[in-house]
């Protein structure tokens, strides 16, 4: 038996509604790897569809976490940040990447989570996403949609009717950034379809699925969790995007089935045997 890889994934734990660290935490334990966390902040459900919710912002608890980590030699195989709770956490963040990073035997990928559908979230504000693209440069892959990706290197926003140039030329600068593989998500060509692209090393691959009406929440954390959870099982970057778009078609198809209020996130529970299949555990 070969040695369990460890995770650090670090989010926001919404306690209700499932998203970054409650859907971070079930997938990549049941792709089989040890999942530590490290909570950006904790709110009575996350801020997409609920009034009034609470949030206290832990950006105080990271250097505390990270120093005693340091002491206790934790390494990790991964370290994966998505929702940050405030602005500062975007530098320590960076520094909490640099002190664990163990070359290529820790693989760092961002998720800019603060936009979507051409709209920042309430809570941020623009300088939010030059912060995000700085933390992008230390990751080794990133994960956007096309509205983060737009905000942090200044590219026209266009919702739908865009080519594969327009695609192509946002890939480019996002490349710039640093990191060495790119997974753009939420793209469609053509009605029905919808995926994500690839990028490494100069080449753009895409990994479509079935396109399902409607905004389903915290699907780009099921998507990012899955995309992980492909690559440290050995898949390639394309490979892994299309286990992660398929798995999170499936998700939407349970979470219809289920009659489900899509505020309360997707219900990736049921697709778990399906994940587990594509992954090949
Ligand atoms: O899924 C992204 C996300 C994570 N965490 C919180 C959010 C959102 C998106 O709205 O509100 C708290």
């Amino acid at each position: 038996m070969s040695k369990q890889k460890r995770v650090c994934a670090i989010h926001d734990i919404s306690c209700v509604g499932r998203c970054s660290l409650t859907v971070a935490l079930p997938i990549i334990s049941a792709a089989g790897f040890d999942c530590s966390v490290l909570p950006t902040a904790v709110l009575s459900t996350h801020t997409g569809g609920f009034e009034g919710f609470t949030y206290r912002d832990l950006t105080a608890d990271i250097e505390p976490i990270s120093a005693h980590w340091q002491g206790l030699d934790m390494q990790f195989d991964a370290m994966y940040s998505g929702f940050l709770g405030s602005f500062e956490q975007i530098d320590l963040v960076a520094d909490l990447f640099k002190k664990f990073k163990r070359g290529d035997n820790t693989l760092i990928m961002v998720d800019p989570v603060m936009a979507d559908n051409g709209k920042l979230y309430a809570i941020y504000s623009p300088e939010m996403a030059k912060g995000m693209a700085k933390l992008c440069a230390c990751a080794d892959i990133i994960i956007p949609n096309i509205t983060e990706a737009c905000f942090m290197v200044d590219y026209e926003y266009q919702e739908s009717g865009y080519d594969e140039s327009y695609i192509k030329g946002l890939l480019e600068k996002l490349s710039a950034l640093g990191p060495k593989q790119i997974v753009l998500t939420g793209i469609s060509y053509e009605a029905g379809k919808l995926g994500a692209a690839t990028y490494q090393n100069g080449k753009i691959e895409y990994a479509f699925g079935e396109q399902i009406d409607g905004y389903f929440h915290g699907t780009g954390d099921v998507f990012g969790s899955t995309l992980l959870s492909g690559l440290l099982n050995g898949f390639s970057l394309q490979q892994s995007a299309q286990i992660a778009v398929d798995y999170v078609a499936e998700c939407i198809r349970q979470t219809i089935a289920a009659g489900q209020e899509k505020r309360y996130g997707v219900c990736f529970e049921r697709a778990i045997p399906m994940l587990l299949k594509s992954l090949k555990i």
